[in-house]
């Protein structure tokens, strides 16, 4: 008879989760936290996937009378209703004292004492929306803090804590498949939503990012207007083997942060929304608490690296809650050589 082989079955979130739990990683308030998030990502993978046939395709709003964001954005349909499934999902759980979100103009605290715990949840619910009407992938980033001792009604100020503060940073991707990568500070993993039984598998345990790269990610639009240190260090990625890196490069640009940063942790690369003069009075394109942080937290622990071209992303200290930063994040090798061209720039004078 063939030898009996232990069933190596694919785990589920929930039973990682509790792995971790057992482990002392993360308590009871944290993991029902991740659960209900998981949650609410089903809820917009669905809304998403059904596209044109739901009828929340489009710009929020009335026609002639855009909604628009605290970013000044045009809110699209769906990210007025991934706004709301997530604000629904975690305003009765009882482990957070407050939520933010890009699509807020501020915090909100948990009001009902008997509902409340002890995290900050802070979200972009539907990121690279300007892609959902052309069906490309989008996703939701979320980061969670611990609330400061003795408050029981967070303002905007207990949000601006360094990244190095998270207890948890994850996103999902609304791509050809529904993925939620996520880390309480023990690694990086991966789990597919299977759709059959309705939860999500764990597909990888353990993201690794290569250190070395030759496929870099940027809005190449916007070349004429990048500092002078982020010209020469794509300039010399381009001259490809004949220039000064001795070799070739491709280049990938989805306009999805998650799913640049997705493709990155899969199989390695180097992403990069640096000032320009668009958004250099604004301090930059891509918001630090909930899209430029939580990425650096999961990049970092997938042995990547992410700084803002002059310090390490998860030192900045936010003065903020919709501060914007210049980002470069991936391979390690070559986040620290934009930081070298930077580094020469400046010293340069
Ligand atoms: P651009 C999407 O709007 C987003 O915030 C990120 O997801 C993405 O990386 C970036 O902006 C794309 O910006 O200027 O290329 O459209």
């Amino acid at each position: 008879a063939p030898e009996r082989r232990a069933m190596t079955k694919p785990i589920s979130l929930t039973r990682y989760l509790i792995e971790e739990q057992h482990a002392g990683r993360i308590n009871a308030d944290l993991r029902l936290l991740i659960e209900v998030v998981a949650r609410a990502c089903k809820t917009i993978s669905h809304a998403v996937g059904k596209g044109a046939l739901g009828g929340v395709l489009g710009d929020a709003g009335t026609p002639g009378a855009a909604s628009i964001n605290v970013q000044g954005e045009a809110q699209k349909k769906l990210d007025v209703i991934a706004n709301d499934v997530l604000m629904e999902a975690n305003a009765w759980g009882g482990h957070l004292a407050g939520l933010a979100s890009e699509e807020m103009d501020h915090s909100q605290p948990i009001p009902d004492a008997a509902r409340r715990g002890n995290y900050l949840l802070l979200f972009d619910p539907l990121d690279g929306s300007s892609n959902i009407d052309v069906n490309v992938s989008v996703g939701t980033i979320f980061s969670v803090l611990r609330c400061p001792d003795g408050v029981t009604s967070p303002g905007d100020e207990h949000y601006l804590q360094p990244g190095t503060a998270q207890v948890c940073a994850g996103y999902t991707v609304y791509g050809p498949s529904t993925m939620l990568v996520l880390t309480v500070g023990n690694g990086t993993h991966a789990f597919t939503l299977d759709r059959e039984i309705g939860s999500f598998v764990m597909t990888t345990r353990g993201m690794r990012i290569p250190e070395d790269t030759k496929e870099f990610a940027i809005n190449a639009s916007n070349q004429r207007h990048w500092e002078a240190p982020v010209q020469a260090w794509v300039a010399d990625m381009l001259a490809g083997k004949d220039g000064p890196r001795g070799k070739d490069f491709n280049m990938r640009w989805v306009a999805s942060m998650v799913a640049d940063v997705h493709r990155i942790l899969t199989r390695g690369g180097v992403f990069s929304y640096p000032l320009d003069a668009k958004c250099r009075d604004k301090g930059g394109k891509l918001r630090l608490m909930y899209e430029a942080n939580p990425m650096a937290f999961l990049v970092e622990q997938a042995g990547g690296a992410a700084s803002t071209g002059r310090q390490r992303m998860l030192e900045v200290q936010p003065t903020a809650l919709h501060q914007r930063v210049p980002v470069f994040l991936g391979s390690r090798n070559e986040v620290a050589t934009a930081i070298d061209y930077h580094r020469r720039h400046d010293g340069a004078g």
